[in-house]
């Protein structure tokens, strides 16, 4: 087989991208030569200049392939047009191009649906051969009638112990610097997106890093149901966990080639719910982890997930933040709109487990909100807040917004049902931090949304997140609130408000980093 020469790019706003990291480890192993780009930028569109440098490198590249979250699919598409426009064959795959490959197709020559490992080799393999692509599962084509034209989906892979580690070499890696020039990348980069407050407070390192594919879970707002939905039918398992020995050589393999150390270090693991390993196997693990990794770490949980020996058994092996989803303090907006398990009882119930073992953890927990959910009642929105107010402090509250992503099966239902008039509420190619613009988009509540983003940080003493819990008490008030859900003239006065204190959150209460693996603390 003739070896190819790839270009990978990525236009997400960070260069975590496991899964093109992934892609291209796997063209490398079979004999391929790949060169990752992340176009990493927070303009809205590139810089003719960036685009330019992305064109040189790409020159003499037998095929490009592009990634991206919907977020970021308007600066994808503008890439690809200019790609194809110098007469380079142009691939583009990741979650959004699984939900739109039509829409996708129109800038690309080839539209990779779901996980991409097999489909890309096999597309590198045949691009001399158009009656073999043709025939290549999960690939969208023109047909010769001009219209699109997508294949089955083949199972996804079973045997994630067989994927190799994600590429981290740098010396075939390329960044975007000050948006305007592709720069090799100097492994500075690489951070932990999740934990970056935390982070920069304790002058650590970030490591990500995911050692599962999948989620054991479905929640409608999440691209993952709409995942799963696709790959009925193909036999495919739903969620994918790394047996133990490959984790922990697929970890010692970063320690080592990057230098992770202990002392200077942090990982971030990025599986979507950490504590879903059955807890002979997570027993394994942390025993594994805590000799040979070593590495102070966070994990997301689902509160179902959480229990009181799973929690001691990433404690001892590290377990330094902890992050879970509440999403909604309304029971009836969990089950109902988000198909979510468990109820508030529960969220408290963890949370009091948390609470117990908070002394072990280097910041409180921090908690996973949802706003901006058109499906709530006003009511819904001031029960997430009373909430709150049951969980014991200290803690931090992580706000979204909702996104809507095109052509999923959330975003279908909320306009079926009148909640959303069309795509120009869906905001995915805003952040989701981004509090000001949602409400202003989706107008319904704009009051009680903007005093449950205002609930944003540490709640402690007397803190509730940006405000002070006096100052949160005064506009709950049924008086205030009447007056500010009538006079809806004064809510600019509260955005600036929400802005301003926005700005002077704080974030999380850390402490400094105690060397647990010298001296363990007793519970
Ligand atoms: C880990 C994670 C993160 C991490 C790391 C992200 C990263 N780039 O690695 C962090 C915390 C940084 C993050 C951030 C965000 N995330 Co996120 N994240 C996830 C999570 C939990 C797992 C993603 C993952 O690593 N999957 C495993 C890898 C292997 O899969 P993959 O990336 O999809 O890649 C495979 C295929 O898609 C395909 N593929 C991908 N690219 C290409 C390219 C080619 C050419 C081909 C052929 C194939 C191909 O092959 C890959 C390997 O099989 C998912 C939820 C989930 N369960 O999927 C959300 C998810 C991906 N995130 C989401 C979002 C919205 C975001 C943000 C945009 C949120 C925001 N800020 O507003 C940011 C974007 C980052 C940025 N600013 O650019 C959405 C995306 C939905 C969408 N339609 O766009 C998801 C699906 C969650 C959700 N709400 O539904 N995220």
């Amino acid at each position: 087989m003739t070896p190819r020469k790839v270009v990978l790019v990525s236009t997400e706003t960070v260069i975590t991208s496991h899964g093109l990291r992934s892609l291209s480890s796997y063209l490398k192993v079979r004999g391929h030569s790949v060169r990752l780009v992340f176009m990493a930028s927070h303009l809205r569109c590139f810089r003719p200049e960036a685009v330019l440098s992305l064109l040189e490198l790409c020159e003499d590249a037998d095929l490009v392939g592009i990634s991206c979250y919907s977020q970021t699919s308007a600066k994808a598409a503008g890439l690809a047009d200019a790609l194809r426009g110098r007469g380079l064959p142009v691939v583009w795959g990741g979650c959004h191009a699984s939900l739109v490959p039509e829409r996708c197709l129109e800038h690309a020559d080839f539209v990779c649906q779901g996980e991409g490992e097999e489909v890309l080799l096999d597309l590198v393999e045949s691009l001399d051969d158009p009656d073999r692509i043709r025939g290549i599962r999960n690939l969208w084509t023109l047909g010769t009638d001009g219209k699109p034209r997508g294949n089955p989906l083949r199972p996804l892979l079973a045997d994630v112990d067989s994927l190799p580690p994600q590429d981290y070499d740098f010396s075939t890696q390329f960044i975007l610097r000050k948006d305007r020039e592709l720069a090799p990348c100097d492994g500075t980069d690489i951070g932990a997106q999740s934990y970056r407050e935390v982070l920069r407070r304790l002058g650590r390192k970030g490591f990500s890093v995911t050692i599962s594919r999948g989620c054991p879970f479905a929640c409608a707002y999440c691209f993952y149901s709409d995942f799963k939905r696709m790959y009925e039918g193909t036999g495919s398992p739903n969620l994918r966990r790394k047996s133990v020995p490959a984790a922990i050589a697929e970890l010692r393999h970063y320690k080592e080639t990057l230098g992770l150390d202990p002392d200077t270090h942090f990982i971030s693991f990025d599986d979507d719910d950490f504590y879903c390993r059955p807890e002979s196997e997570l027993q394994e693990f942390c025993r594994r982890y805590a000799e040979e990794i070593g590495i102070p770490f966070g994990a997301h949980a689902h509160t179902n997930s959480l229990s009181e020996p799973k929690l001691r058994m990433l404690l001892d092996a590290g377990l330094r933040v902890a992050t879970v989803g509440l999403q909604s303090g309304s029971e009836r907006i969990n089950r109902e709109v988000y198909r979510r398990k468990g109820s508030a009882e529960e969220t408290l119930r963890s949370a009091k487990l948390l609470r117990r073992f908070a002394g072990r953890l280097i910041a409180p927990p921090s908690y996973h909100v949802i706003n901006c959910n058109p499906y709530e009642s006003e009511e819904d929105v001031w029960e997430t807040i009373r909430l709150f107010e049951r969980l014991p402090r200290p803690f931090n509250i992580q706000i979204f917004q909702l996104t809507f992503f095109p052509n999923s099966d959330f975003s279908k239902r909320a306009i079926a049902d009148g909640m959303i008039s069309g795509e120009e509420e869906f905001g995915y190619e805003e952040h989701y931090y981004d509090a000001v613009s949602f409400v202003g988009r989706r107008k319904k509540y704009r009051y009680a949304w903007f005093v449950l983003n205002l609930l944003v940080g540490l709640h402690k003493g007397d803190r509730a997140g940006a405000v002070g819990t006096g100052t949160l008490r005064f506009l709950c008030r049924p008086l205030v609130r009447r007056f500010f859900e009538r006079n809806s003239c004064f809510l600019p006065l509260l955005k600036w408000t929400f802005l301003l204190a926005y700005k002077h959150r704080r974030h999380a209460d850390i402490r400094p980093l105690r060397m647990y693996y010298h001296k363990k603390e007793q519970v």
